[in-house]
């Protein structure tokens, strides 16, 4: 059997694989490719089903158009010229009559590379309102990056023998990160301890030698009581700090504010095991940090980011090698900046970005912070600052299309992008989608589900299978290339198609095809995608920028950091500027536990089994977790008569879902931790929208503006509080 070299794209790992063909050309089997450098031929269960993903029956082949209302699941087929010519022109119209700001996108994940063609599109068409899903993944940890270093955030590099320690932070990358978790393990085994913090006991923490339980959202004070006692016992790199950050004497001010003791009230961790932690951490160098999504806390979540990027900054582990190091745009290739049009949107249009106004990182954050990266790297504008900044704020668009204030969104393009149910409140969403005066929904994806199930087309989608592979993010040092395993299905088009096909007919110009787009990133390197693809090892690694800011400019200064001040800026002059608090500080939780509502409701956890509301139509992946899951302490479950596997209501002041009881001993019977979300939990047309309001967790917690953070607009995803109680029918 022949068997095509591939990168899975099912997650942001995305592992080198192996896919064998039958004698008809068919993916038959999915193994992990053992040369290449990084997965070195590991496969987690979804890339084990993978073949049963790309063949899933419900995927479609070719375009429909909705007959009926919205969600009422009758379709006609269309062809795609039919489809994208009925697209094209109404969008030109309402960019002729209502501006092409009246015209929105949202994407996903963008796992396979090529999701972020539509930001092209939107540019091109001139409208500022692109936006996405990274505003709740890596958006704020990006932003909090940004204002400290001047960049992306300072990513841990742990070196087994070398890292003395690693601080794993709301994150479970024994799911979500399943190399980064055995590199760990590995680090362990030659010496390293292991601190994590997370409030619900994990493999990580069963593992660690110290775990800090925190209250679910209250993070920011334990992360500002670390910075205290860094700053207070002496644990301050003064060589570092002295010559190359601003603010130290602001921040020690602030910081004081977070004694050990009061961070032990306001987050229920022991002072002496943050005491712990901070000599673990800053004791015993070089140390590795890194925070998975925490960003879920809103108000705190910038909060949080920022003083774990600081944290970095004050113990001498950023650029220490086995510490924290900052990864530069590669100079050598392209990258999604080179062709995503940003320029292209004149001043005028970018100042319309909806949220920007209230969210200011968004508006005038992004122009500074992107004006001070470049200088320090090689004239490059940096795709993290916009893709993280210069988005719009999607409940912002979800808000406008409803109220139609500051001014009425008319069409919403999505695509690899469930919405409905990854924002949090997702009625708003639901209410957004499907209101009259959204005259136009279009929806690219592989399948019908509860998103794609409310727009008016919806256009069948190439899975990471059917399509060539390159990325190039300028955020690891290595540039990845896959084959396309086969042709696709139906008529399905990638992403990159759907885009050119439909912004030709905008009157924009498109390369042919994407691997024309990707030979013109790789034209510096002197080779071709082709020739990169078919050769012995079908990556390349990036230069090493380590120390970026000690080389000297042509003028003999050092480059120092890409901030306004040329600093690692402790207290931020873009937060100053744009009338914040320029310093990190903790607030209550927008929403505490009271008597009607007295658990904190956690959502979270990555199952490796699953990658957010994706998999669980996979019958293999299914089998292994049929239903959604609440983790709760056996000692709550007692005192609601709840057995292990019993449906279980939860509710808050958003509505109730339900999920099946698991035990989780030493969660605390403070809280219960709900899965991440779940989808489908059954077949069928609205109103079920296949049942996702019955168990998914956003169904219930909030997208309130107020309860964002002030300055990056995160959603408060992670911070609601809940009741509990025994389904009475257990069907
Ligand atoms: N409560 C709560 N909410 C959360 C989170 C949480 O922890 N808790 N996490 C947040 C995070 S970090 C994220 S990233 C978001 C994720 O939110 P989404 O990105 O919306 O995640 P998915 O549900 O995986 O949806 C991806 C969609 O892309 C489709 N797809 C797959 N491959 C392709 C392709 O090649 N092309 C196209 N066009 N479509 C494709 C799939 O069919 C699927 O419908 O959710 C966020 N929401
Ligand atoms: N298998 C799998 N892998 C994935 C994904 C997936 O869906 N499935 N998604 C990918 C994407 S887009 C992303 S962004 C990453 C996400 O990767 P992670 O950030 O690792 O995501 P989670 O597993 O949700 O981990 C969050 C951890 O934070 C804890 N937690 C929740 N609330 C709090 C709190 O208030 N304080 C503290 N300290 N801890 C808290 C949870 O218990 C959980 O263990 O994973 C990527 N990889
Ligand atoms: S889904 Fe699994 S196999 Fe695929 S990239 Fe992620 S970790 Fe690797
Ligand atoms: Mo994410």
């Amino acid at each position: 059997m022949a068997a095509v070299r591939s990168i899975c794209c099912h997650c942001e790992s995305r592992c080198g694989v192996l896919v064998e063909l039958d004698d008809e050309g068919r993916p038959a089997a999915v193994t992990g490719d053992p040369s290449h450098p990084i997965s070195r031929g590991f496969l987690c269960p979804r890339g084990r089903a993978a073949v049963d993903y790309y063949e899933d029956p419900r995927r479609l082949r070719v375009p429909l158009r909705r007959r009926g209302a919205r969600g009422e699941g009758r379709w006609e087929e269309i062809s795609w010229e039919a489809a994208l010519d009925e697209v094209a022109a109404k969008l030109l119209a309402i960019s002729e009559e209502s501006g092409p700001e009246a015209v929105a996108y949202l994407n996903g994940t963008l796992f396979a590379g090529d999701g972020w063609f539509g930001n092209r599109l939107l540019h091109k068409l001139g409208s500022p309102n692109c936006g996405g899903a990274g505003l709740m993944c890596g958006g704020p940890q990006f932003a909090a990056g940004a204002l400290t270093f001047g960049f992306a955030s300072a990513f841990p590099e742990v070196v087994p023998g070398l890292t003395e320690t690693v601080v794993v932070w709301g994150q479970h990358p024994a799911a979500s990160a399943p190399m980064y978790w055995a590199l760990i393990r590995q680090a362990q085994r030659a010496g390293a301890k292991l601190v994590v913090v997370d409030s619900r006991p994990t493999i990580e923490s069963r593992h660690a030698d110290l775990w800090l339980q925190p209250r679910p959202g209250t993070d920011a004070a334990l992360a500002l009581a670390l910075v205290n006692l860094v700053i207070d016992e002496g644990l301050v790199d003064e060589d570092f700090v002295g010559r190359w950050a601003r603010g130290l004497d602001e921040l020690a001010a602030r910081a004081s504010e977070y004694p050990p003791e009061r961070a032990a009230e306001l987050t229920g961790v022991p002072a002496a095991r943050i005491r712990e932690a901070a000599a673990l951490y800053a004791g015993r160098r070089p140390a590795a940090l890194s925070s998975g999504t925490p960003n879920g806390q809103g108000r705190n979540a910038l909060n949080l980011e920022r003083s774990l990027q600081i944290l970095i900054a004050l113990t001498g582990n950023f650029e220490r090698p086995g510490g924290n190091h900052l990864f530069g745009p590669l100079p050598e290739v392209g990258s999604e900046v080179t062709h995503d049009a940003f320029g292209e949107v004149p001043p005028e249009q970018r100042r319309k970005r909806l949220g920007a106004d209230r969210f200011r990182l968004h508006g005038e954050g992004v122009e500074l912070l992107s004006e001070a990266a470049t200088r320090v790297w090689f004239g490059i504008e940096y795709p993290i600052t916009r893709r993280s900044l210069g988005i719009a704020h999607p409940p912002s668009i979800f808000e406008a299309i409803s109220s139609g204030d500051p001014y009425q969104v008319r069409a919403l393009l999505l695509s690899h992008h469930n919405a409905v149910g990854a924002y949090s409140g997702s009625a708003a969403a639901v209410r957004a989608l499907t209101d009259p005066k959204l005259e136009l929904l279009v929806v690219h994806d592989l399948r019908l589900n509860p998103t794609s199930m409310l727009a008016d087309i919806v256009l069948p989608a190439a899975s990471w299978m059917e399509k060539p592979f390159m990325w190039s993010s300028g955020w690891g040092n290595l540039v990845a290339t896959g084959h396309r395993v086969v042709a696709p299905a139906g008529e399905r088009r990638s992403d990159y198609e759907f885009c050119r096909d439909l912004g030709r007919r905008l009157g924009q110009e498109w390369p042919d095809r994407v691997e024309d787009v990707y030979d013109e990133w790789l034209r510096p390197s002197g080779r071709s995608f082709a020739e990169l693809l078919d050769s012995e090892q079908p990556w390349l690694p990036g230069t090493d920028q380590r120390r970026r800011h000690e080389q000297l400019d042509p003028s003999g200064e050092p480059l120092g950091f890409g901030t306004p001040s040329g600093q690692v800026e402790l207290s931020s002059t873009v937060l100053a500027q744009l009338g914040y608090d320029p310093l990190p500080s903790y607030e209550p939780r927008t929403s505490q536990p009271e008597p009607d509502f007295p658990l904190y409701l956690m959502t979270g956890g990555t199952r490796i089994d699953a990658t957010h509301q994706d998999h669980r139509q996979v019958p293999s992946l299914r089998a292994r977790h049929p239903d959604p899951q609440l983790e709760i302490d056996p000692d709550l479950a007692a005192a609601h008569d709840i057995a292990a596997g019993d449906w279980v209501e939860i509710e808050t002041e958003h509505g109730s879902i339900r999920q099946r009881a698991t035990f989780t001993p030493d969660l605390g019977t403070d809280r219960v931790s709900a899965e991440r979300w779940w989808y489908p939990e059954r077949d069928g047309p609205t109103p079920s929208l296949f049942g996702y309001p019955e168990a998914n967790v956003n169904a219930v917690t909030s997208c309130n503006l107020d309860a964002c953070d002030p300055a990056y607009g995160a959603l408060p995803y992670r911070i609601a509080s809940c009741r509990i109680r025994r389904e009475p029918d257990q069907g």
